[in-house]
């Protein structure tokens, strides 16, 4: 599964879902897809998205919060899925592009699940129930609208191409962090958790 595909047809599920992005071309590709609204915060370091959805999630629970993640994100701070486990915040999604490398950096620099680690694995064994490995657009396109709208809290392990030069078709660059996260903290603050 190509990653920009992917991140095309889960910008299609999204609506105005808010969504923390990690940082590299994914991020560029889902602000080329969903544009200058201010419901996606962009480009966290590695690795803050998912634990500030966590977060944001338990924070306002009447509102569904996405995380999408790289696999190298993620996993420098994998004790993360042990609290979604223990707090189990229903309303959080969290998206793992797993194209097992970091790839942004170039797609030879293999990340652990290269030799062997399995993401939704761990998930599972940190005790979160709704995991779910997608390895085609067809699964993919099966479980997002659920993983987006019933109770999780959700993992889903997207597996990916690892792909370090930028689409084509995504010829923006990243978008502005600190006028996103003004933005995006607005945004919140306007739609008071719901
Ligand atoms: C704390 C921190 N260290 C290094 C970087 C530089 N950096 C940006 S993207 C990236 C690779 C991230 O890998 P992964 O999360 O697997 O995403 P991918 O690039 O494969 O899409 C790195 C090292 C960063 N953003 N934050």
């Amino acid at each position: 599964m190509k990653r920009p595909d992917f991140i095309e047809l889960f910008a299609r599920h999204r609506g105005d879902i808010p969504t923390i992005t990690g940082p590299g071309l994914m991020t560029r590709e889902l602000f080329a897809v969903t544009g200058d609204g201010d419901t996606v915060l962009y480009n966290m370091e590695m690795p803050y998205a998912t634990p500030m959805c966590m977060g944001l999630a338990m924070a306002r629970p009447q509102q569904r919060i996405v995380a999408l993640e790289g696999d190298g994100s993620l996993i420098m701070a994998l004790g993360v899925l042990t609290t979604i486990a223990r707090y189990h915040p229903e309303n959080l999604t969290l998206i793992v592009l797993d194209n097992e490398s970091y790839s942004t950096f170039g797609a030879d620099m293999v990340s652990a699940t290269a030799t062997g680690v399995d993401l939704a694995a761990v998930a599972r064994g940190c005790g979160i129930e709704k995991v779910v490995t997608v390895t085609t657009l067809d699964q993919a396109e099966q479980v997002m609208g659920p993983a987006l709208k019933e109770p999780g809290p959700w993992v889903i392990v997207a597996k990916v191409d690892s792909q370090s030069e930028p689409d084509p078709r995504f010829v923006r660059n990243s978008p502005d962090v600190t006028e996103q996260s003004l933005d995006f903290s607005r945004m919140l603050r306007r739609s008071n958790g719901q």
